[in-house]
């Protein structure tokens, strides 16, 4: 595994600058439609908010997150025709100039929450290596019993040192943008799914936080491995992280969902600065809300009607990597 300082040389401090290609792949449109329409021929995958296992299609992906109220899917729709397919545990589609790969592996089958993490990480590092898409933008982690265990033994921790074991040399120019989050399913099951392109974006750390791979070693023995946000490699939408009340390294607001609400948000605005878009989320913004106490879910609907009442908003019930946090919230912001 690579020392916390043996990273540092490779990890951007701010905002990365890149020449501009010409636009070739513009960014996956995501959005929050309301029926059930299957997939198009340009729907790079569909997912869905439920607790039953995925179908055979590797186009629809059921995340074990219940919704908190309304129940639309997320869908992701790219400008070309998509193929998709199911090799070994990886679930893949690729259209557009985009991949999309998912991987679901059982604890029963690797050990604990390390060993799966490491195996699930090893097996879509090496998916990505062999296509031509090589380059991870972003990427989600759901795992069971997030917060179980105590200090370094916590299952979060366990998995941060799994999941940077298993990074194959698709991670080695730096980590994407990430989500990771506590689901109330199948507690042996984690589920990872990423989206890939052929060129690098742009990685964005916020000036309020220190960037996770620096967190001090009271959060862990590894600290966790992604970047605060990723803008897209034709600038056109900024892939936010999973985005919490943490100021520095520190969890700010314990126990207090308003002010942890308030505090996301001021996290949020940062980021869309350090990557010079503009301030506000609108209509071109699906945001998406995991809340660990589902009495919450009506705080926080109505926080993002005030603050963003054009943005479209999904509630889910999550459990946040650190006890203390009630809410995270993580998103797409269109330019
Ligand atoms: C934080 O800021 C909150 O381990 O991939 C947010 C997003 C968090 C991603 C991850 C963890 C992760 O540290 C937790």
């Amino acid at each position: 595994m690579p020392s916390r300082s043996a990273m540092d040389p490779v990890m951007p401090q701010g905002r990365e600058m890149r020449d501009h290609a010409p636009s070739t792949r513009p960014a996956p449109r995501v959005g929050y439609p309301t029926g059930t329409a299957g997939p198009s021929s340009r729907t790079l995958v569909r997912l869905r908010f439920d607790t039953t296992p995925s179908p055979g299609d590797a186009r629809i992906l059921h995340v074990p997150l219940p919704p908190l109220g309304d129940a639309p899917a997320e869908v992701w729709e790219v400008e070309g025709e998509v193929s998709h397919g199911i090799q070994d545990d990886v679930r893949w589609s690729c259209g557009g100039g985009w991949l999309f790969a998912a991987i679901e592996v059982h604890e029963a089958d690797h050990g604990g929450p390390e060993e799966t993490a490491a195996h699930a990480y090893g097996q879509l590092s090496r998916f990505v290596e062999n296509s031509d898409t090589g380059h991870v933008q972003r990427i989600w982690n759901y795992l069971g019993d997030i917060n179980q265990g105590t200090s370094d033994e916590e299952r979060y921790k366990r998995f941060c040192t799994g999941r940077i074991r298993g990074m194959g040399t698709v991670f080695s120019q730096g980590f994407p943008a990430a989500t990771a989050i506590g689901h109330h399913g199948d507690p042996g099951l984690l589920q990872v799914y990423l989206l890939a392109t052929d060129a690098a974006g742009t990685r964005v750390e916020n000036p309020r936080q220190v960037s996770a791979w620096r967190y001090p070693r009271q959060y862990g023995v590894t600290p966790p491995s992604f970047a605060r946000a990723t803008l897209l490699p034709d600038d056109d939408v900024l892939a936010i992280s999973g985005t919490a009340a943490v100021v520095g390294h520190a969890s700010a607001h314990a126990g207090d969902i308003g002010a942890q609400l308030e505090e996301t948000a001021r996290n949020l605005d940062a980021l869309l600065a350090a990557a010079n878009l503009p301030a506000g989320f609108d209509g071109n913004a699906p945001l998406k809300a995991y809340v660990r106490h589902p009495g919450h879910a009506d705080i926080v609907r109505a926080f993002a009607a005030q603050r963003w009442p054009d943005a479209p908003m999904l509630v889910l019930h999550g459990d946040i990597c650190r006890e203390e946090l009630l809410v995270e919230i993580d998103g797409w912001r269109y330019r």
